[in-house]
């Protein structure tokens, strides 16, 4: 067994973490000072979003230098102190590695860019013509460039150019950089958008007319995406302990296999986004922006496809939010009445499936939505979709377009961690870099801590449960149930034992029948209520109720 089976992750995204010397983002001795506070949660793994060298154009995301800690967060010398304070408490150190793309103020692309026969050329993709791909952050994903007359690549913001990982110089590049933190200590890497790394080198236009091609298949699974990971795996990742998750758009529960298969030597596992995306109607014109309720029985399937597809096989990563997805209590639960209900519903529902779970910053004190106006965002990607889709191509109005960035957008993720409820949360004594979020007053780490029913410590339960249950680790997965419209149930089986996880996805009570299994058969283990109210082999949901029974 690896360790990173029993593993419980937790993301920090370092500008809104904690501040430590008043200049309004977080840094990395912000994160020092509150690794007591990660200690009693119990997490194991910190996964840190980038914290180096970057001019920010999308947070740290554009990186201009691989090998230096951006000096907002601090300093090389602190970030070997994190990782050395961390290892004391055991908890491990995974940073994000971002390759797909640099900065355009990468010594590499500024060189790139000089002339056709400079040595860093072949860097990057450049062209003279371009043809009608599209940027994610909106545009066309090719930049015209004076100096030379070409264009060159850019899937994300232009200021994020592609790297071209067909050059073998590239590759050893990053190879050398990711020994470089590992030799410092780091325990592994998540992979910022790896399914990308390989193009269709002719870059045939999208040709969306035919069957069920989308966009996403001609930036995704390129024809060496594997060559280069079992490369990367035999060049770095299989020289150290570690352990890997690779950002994977555009994969399925079928190809996953191909990136964490047991004998393939190359991850340990991804990041799916099927089951994020299903409140989207990533078809239109609008694409993400464009919302539909979420389909609980269509949630379900999805997961159980993941569940089953990789059971024995491969290994799931398990997720709700992230620094790019906005708060669950407010996306698809209830964050007015039954804030700590729904919460404490959604934790129990995912932690407890088969994978590795990761929290992000804030979910576990049920941090919710912003409702800001549309100037008080920071993110590049809201930015360029208002100016394209509202201001420029009229294709929806700002109000329509608001409804979705208050529901979905990244910016719901950012905004600072909420340590307690005075001024800013506490998370700075300066101006913060994006406003908090006003719910700070009730919601925030102090409350979470001295309230013994909190959301906090219900995760500091799950997190006790997977440590101490292997059953969590290595039971099998099946929907109970499967077709119920408002209950999500499922079983986690393995020889004579069984769990069962019951939970109302909505506000109003429900009855669930266990049919053909005996509740008496079973023992209540974890619930978000005090007890379970139950009528021979019926229970009564309660609004957001989540309960899990075990037969041993
Ligand atoms: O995200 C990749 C990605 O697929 C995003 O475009 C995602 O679909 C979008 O953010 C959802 O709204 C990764 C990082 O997680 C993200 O923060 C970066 O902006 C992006 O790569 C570029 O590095």
């Amino acid at each position: 067994m690896t360790w990173w089976k029993k593993s419980v992750v937790y993301q920090i995204y370092p500008r809104s973490f904690y501040d430590s010397n008043g200049d309004g983002l977080g840094d990395i001795r912000g994160i020092i000072e509150k690794l007591d506070y990660l200690e009693k949660l119990g997490i194991d793994v910190i996964w840190l979003s980038p914290v180096y060298e970057s001019p920010q154009d999308d947070n740290g995301y554009d990186i201009s230098d691989y090998r230096n800690i951006w000096s907002k967060f601090g300093t090389n010398e602190d970030m070997f102190e994190l990782i050395d304070k961390a290892h004391e408490k055991n908890i491990k150190i995974v940073m994000d590695l971002v390759a797909n793309h640099t900065s355009d103020e990468h010594k590499w692309f500024v060189e790139s860019k000089k002339s056709k026969d400079n040595p860093y050329r072949d860097y990057y993709f450049w062209r003279d013509e371009k043809n009608n791909w599209e940027s994610y952050f909106s545009g066309p994903a090719w930049q015209f460039d004076e100096t030379t007359g070409q264009y060159y690549l850019h899937l994300f913001t232009k200021k994020q150019p592609d790297l071209n990982w067909e050059n073998p110089v590239v590759r050893n590049e990053i190879w050398d950089m990711m020994k470089f933190w590992m030799d410092k200590g780091v325990d592994g890497w998540r992979m910022d958008v790896i399914s990308s790394i390989s193009k269709y080198t002719d870059f045939p236009d999208y040709d969306l007319e035919e069957g069920e091609i989308g966009i996403g298949d001609y930036h995704t699974n390129g024809p060496k995406l594997h060559d280069y990971i079992k490369e990367m795996n035999k060049e770095v990742l299989s020289k150290y302990d570690c352990m890997t998750v690779g950002e994977a758009p555009g994969s399925s529960p079928e190809n996953a296999l191909l990136f964490c298969g047991k004998d393939r030597d190359e991850l340990n596992m991804i990041f799916t986004f099927d089951h994020m995306d299903l409140d989207r109607n990533m078809d239109s014109e609008i694409g993400k922006w464009s919302l539909r309720d979420l389909d609980l029985v269509e949630f379900k399937e999805t997961l159980e496809a993941w569940q089953t597809s990789l059971y024995n096989k491969g290994w799931n990563s398990l997720y709700l939010e992230n620094h790019d997805q906005a708060r669950v209590v407010s996306r698809w639960g209830n964050d007015k009445e039954y804030r700590k209900e729904s919460a404490k519903m959604f934790a129990l529902v995912y932690q407890m499936m088969q994978g590795t779970p990761y929290i992000y910053q804030g979910q576990e004190i049920g941090m919710v939505n912003t409702d800001f106006d549309i100037e008080d965002y920071k993110d590049v990607e809201i930015r360029n979709a208002y100016k394209d889709l509202v201001l420029e191509r009229k294709l929806t109005t700002k109000e329509d377009f608001m409804k979705a960035v208050h529901r979905i957008s990244r910016d719901n993720a950012r905004t600072p961690m909420q340590w307690n409820d005075s001024s800013n949360g506490g998370f700075t004594s300066g101006e913060p870099w994006l406003k908090v979020n006003p719910s700070y007053k009730t919601i925030n780490v102090e409350e979470s801590l001295a309230d013994e029913d909190s959301i906090f410590y219900f995760y500091k339960k799950l997190i006790d449960q997977r440590h101490d249950d292997d059953m969590i680790t290595d039971a099998e997965f099946r929907l109970v149930d499967k077709d119920n419209k408002k209950v999500f149930a499922y079983e986690r089986y393995l020889g004579d034992k069984s769990i069962l996880i019951i939970a109302n996805f909505y506000s109003e009570p429900v009855d669930f029948d266990l049919d053909t299994y005996k509740l008496e058969d079973y023992r209540l283990d974890l619930s978000n209520y005090k007890d379970m109210v139950a009528d021979g082999n019926k229970i009564s949901l309660r609004p957001y109720e989540a309960i899990m029974l075990k037969n041993y």
